[in-house]
């Protein structure tokens, strides 16, 4: 018998048996310094299962689902199909409990949407914050199955005056960190019904053709195109149509920022839509780059609601800027490849760095602004190489 692979070692050993693996998820934020990509993901943590996609294996425009990002606040709850609904209540004239056929019997549309989680990138701030010290790889690309959310308001009938809809998990827990929750809670969010209706929006009940793996969310989960992960309600079995502001934890006192409103105050706002955003897959974090040959520097770009605009490449840590080759973005949900050819004409450390300017010309800040806590970080990052 030949000695197995990696990735068979993998697939056949559960992630806490692999040393290697967990010696990579204490926060530094590199990818394992090899040649050939790595294709198992980053444990953040074991339990509830966080992990990361391992950036420097990006090949297919499509995530494989082995390798997409998980971000899970609590365990996976225990669903009992036989039994299970999606129920819809509050501000609509017809209060539905649809069951997982009923779903399946709905017209499905299929779309290419990123979710990247609104605290990607966290390892990279200074001084260190609270929360999962994700890398680069806190972001994944799935073709995802689903019923659009405007289709299931409509039978319901959402009243006059409705403003915004409550999305609810199964999972639940208590928070012990300051500030705690009170008591168990669910996994829940509220998003306006705005957003809700378009067709940006889906019941998702499937991942890359297949039933969703139980770690994304099986039976159902929201999907939210082009907003920050924490929208997308996974293992969803309730909603309610509301007509005033939800002040769940999961707005408030997590996943919010300061916006400087009235007279520059700064108020506490909820995060939504994704920023505009480039990653470099290759080369990784102190990878040796040989001197004098042609090098394809590559990664992904993506700006949220809007479609990516351009992507520039500084190989001198951001004092000159290049045009990169960016392809064609199926729609604004999904992520765009890009690439860059570089030949380093001298040996010695580099400094690369990448950014993302939207179709309406925002563009990726140099400095990290203090006001967005510990999410929207997308201030630009370098990728330090040595040249040989
Ligand atoms: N029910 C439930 N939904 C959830 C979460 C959760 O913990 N519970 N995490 C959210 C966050 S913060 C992110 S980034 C995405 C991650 O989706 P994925 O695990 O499918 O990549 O799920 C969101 N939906
Ligand atoms: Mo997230």
């Amino acid at each position: 018998m030949s000695a197995p692979t990696r990735r068979e070692l993998l697939k056949a050993t559960p992630l806490l048996a692999v040393p290697w693996l967990s010696g990579y998820s204490n926060g530094q934020g590199a990818e394992p310094p090899t040649a050939a990509p790595f294709p198992g993901r980053v444990v953040r943590m074991q339990e509830p299962q966080n992990l990361e996609f391992p950036i420097s294996a990006l090949q297919d425009t499509t995530t494989p689902t082995d390798q997409h990002f998980v971000r899970s606040h609590f365990a996976v709850p225990k669903i009992d199909m036989a039994t299970w609904k999606l129920k819809i209540e509050g501000q609509v004239e017809n209060p539905l409990e649809l069951s997982y056929d009923d779903i399946l019997k709905m017209k499905s549309e299929t779309k290419p949407i990123t979710l990247e989680c609104a605290g990607n990138g966290r390892v990279f701030l200074t001084p260190a914050v609270r929360g999962l010290q994700w890398g680069f790889g806190g972001v994944s690309t799935g073709s995802w199955t689903g019923v659009p959310m405007a289709a299931v308001l409509e039978k319901a009938g959402v009243k006059a005056g409705a403003s915004e809809v409550i999305f609810v998990g199964a999972d639940q827990g208590n928070i012990a960190a300051d500030p705690s929750s009170p008591g168990p809670i669910h996994y829940d969010r509220s998003i306006p019904l705005e957003k809700v209706l378009k067709s940006d929006c889906l019941f998702a009940h499937k991942l890359n053709g297949e039933d969703l793996p139980a770690s994304h969310g099986y039976p159902l989960r929201g999907v939210i195109g082009g907003w920050f992960g924490m929208a997308s309600i996974k293992w969803l079995n309730r909603i309610i149509v509301v007509n005033k502001p939800y002040q769940g934890f999961w707005q408030t006192l997590d996943y919010s920022y300061f916006e400087r409103r009235d007279g520059g105050m700064p108020s506490l706002v909820p995060v939504t839509a994704i920023d505009p955003k480039a990653v470099i897959a290759k080369p990784s974090l102190s990878e040796v780059v040989p001197v004098g040959q042609a090098y394809r520097i590559h990664g992904a770009a993506w700006a949220g609601e809007q479609k990516v605009g351009q992507v520039d490449v500084s190989v001198d840590g951001g004092k000159s800027w290049e045009r990169a080759k960016v392809q064609e973005q199926p729609s604004s949900l999904a992520w765009a490849f890009w690439e860059y050819s570089w030949t380093p004409a001298a040996r010695g450390p580099a400094s690369l760095v990448v950014r993302c300017t939207d179709e309406k010309g925002n563009r990726q800040p140099d400095k990290r602004d203090p006001d967005r806590r510990s999410y929207k970080i997308n201030h630009l990052v370098p990728v330090e190489v040595l040249v040989k």
